[in-house]
Parts: C-alpha cells; structure tokens; sequence
C-alpha cells in the first residue's frame, strides 16, 4: 500500500526521498492557491523563480510576471500572489505565460524536482490531487513551504486534509508527520478559517485582503485540475 508522508519545511527535505515518489508541494496562503485559480483562470503556464530578478526580466519575453516578497508585491511586476490577482480581470490573464516567484512556494517547488512528479496542492484542488495520487499508486510526500524554513499550521492542514482524503487505501499510520497533521486537521477541520486566524501568516498579512484571500485558499474543491511542475513549468 503506497504511503503518505509530510514534509513540514523545506529545510527537512534532504532527510526525504523523493526517488520515485510524488511530491504535492503546498503553500497554501498564498502561492499553491494563486497558481491554481491562475491556471484555473486560463493562465496557459506559470514559470516559477527563486529570485526576483530572472522574474521580472521575462517581461522582455512577453509573460505576465508575479512576484512577492515578505507578503508585499514587489516593485515592477504585473501582479502580487493574492488569487484574487487572477480573478478580478484588473490584469487579462487569459492566454497568458506568468512568471511567478514568492518568499517559499516557487522556492518549495525548485527543491522538489528530484520527484518522479511533482504537483501544486491547495484546498481549491484536493479532491483532484487526491483523485491524481490514487491514479498513480505511488508513494506521496507532502512538501509544506512552510515561511523561510519554519513550520506553519496552514499547510500542514493541507497534509492532514490530504491524509484524511486519501485513507484507507494508502498508510496514514506510519509517520509521525502525517499522524500529527490527521490530528491537527482533526481539530480544525470543522471551521479552517476561524481556525487559521490565529496563524502566524495570517498575523503576518494583517490587512483586510489577507482574511479576505484566507477565506478564499481555505475553500475546497473549487477547481478540478492537478497543476505539474515539469521542466520549469507549471501547467
Ligand atoms: O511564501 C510564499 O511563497 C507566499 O505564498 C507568501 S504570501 O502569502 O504571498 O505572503
């Protein structure tokens, strides 16, 4: 039976396999969130950055570009990390390449790479991540971003989320991680959104579009698509 494993940094990854394994990375406020509503969107690729500056210079080459840093917008770019960037047509997305780097998520994703597949999670998309994993039948590591190495509660609710989605026909059982994000979903399951306002990321972005977009990235099952991280792209 395959099983479920939670990453809760990336800073932890080199103590995981990912050989042959599929890797869901995860940040859920806000970039996993945004990429999926942009695909969703008709965005027809992202290309995701660790750095700014290779970012931005893709305007040259006709993409939309995104960036955020410390939750802010950076300076010369189309768009920010908020979803809400793609949904509320200030900027036509349709058709369009996005560039896209963020504090951790594009950063999580690079590390991931060395998975036989690697996907982007949200709760937007968990019923069709899930619906991917039991397809493939292969062993899962959920890869939070966690903030710059630390832990965070949003993502590992995602990984509980997914555990509790994907049981009984994959071992739930056997890490530590996964047991601990069954619990935490366990508590939080029933109200994620009043549950997260106590979240450091959400202490972090205090101003009213961050609640605004949390309650948005806390909905399930919005969207049926699976994004891949292939070959620099996310599609
Ligand atoms: O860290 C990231 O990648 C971002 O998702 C952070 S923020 O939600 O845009 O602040």
């Amino acid at each position: 039976m395959p099983s479920v494993d939670i990453c809760f940094s990336p800073e932890l990854l080199p103590l995981y396999n990912l050989q042959g394994r599929v890797a869901v990375v995860v940040d859920i406020l806000r970039a996993t969130s945004s990429m999926v509503t942009a695909l969703a969107q008709g965005v027809t690729y992202l290309v995701p950055h660790s750095e700014l500056d290779p970012c931005r210079a893709m305007a040259a080459e006709g993409y939309l570009t995104a960036a955020e840093r410390d939750g802010v917008q950076a300076d010369g770019v189309d768009l920010g990390n908020s979803p809400f960037g793609y949904l509320d047509g200030v900027v036509p997305v349709r058709g369009r390449a996005v560039a896209i780097t963020t504090t951790n998520g594009t950063r999580a994703l690079h590390l991931s790479a060395a998975a036989e597949h690697v996907v982007v999670g949200a709760f937007l998309n968990l019923g069709a991540v899930a619906e991917f994993l039991r397809q493939q039948q292969r062993d899962v590591v959920v890869v939070c971003a966690g903030w710059k190495g630390m832990f965070c509660l949003e993502d590992t609710l995602f990984g509980g989320a997914l555990a509790a989605r994907l049981a009984p026909g994959f071992d739930t059982t056997s890490s530590d991680a996964t047991l601990a994000a069954l619990d935490l979903w366990q508590a939080a399951s029933s109200n994620v959104a009043g549950y997260l306002l106590k979240s450091a990321h959400v202490r972090r972005l205090n101003h009213l579009e961050a609640h605004k977009d949390m309650e948005f990235c806390v909905r399930q099952d919005v969207y049926d698509l699976v994004p891949v991280f292939r070959n620099g792209k996310i599609i």
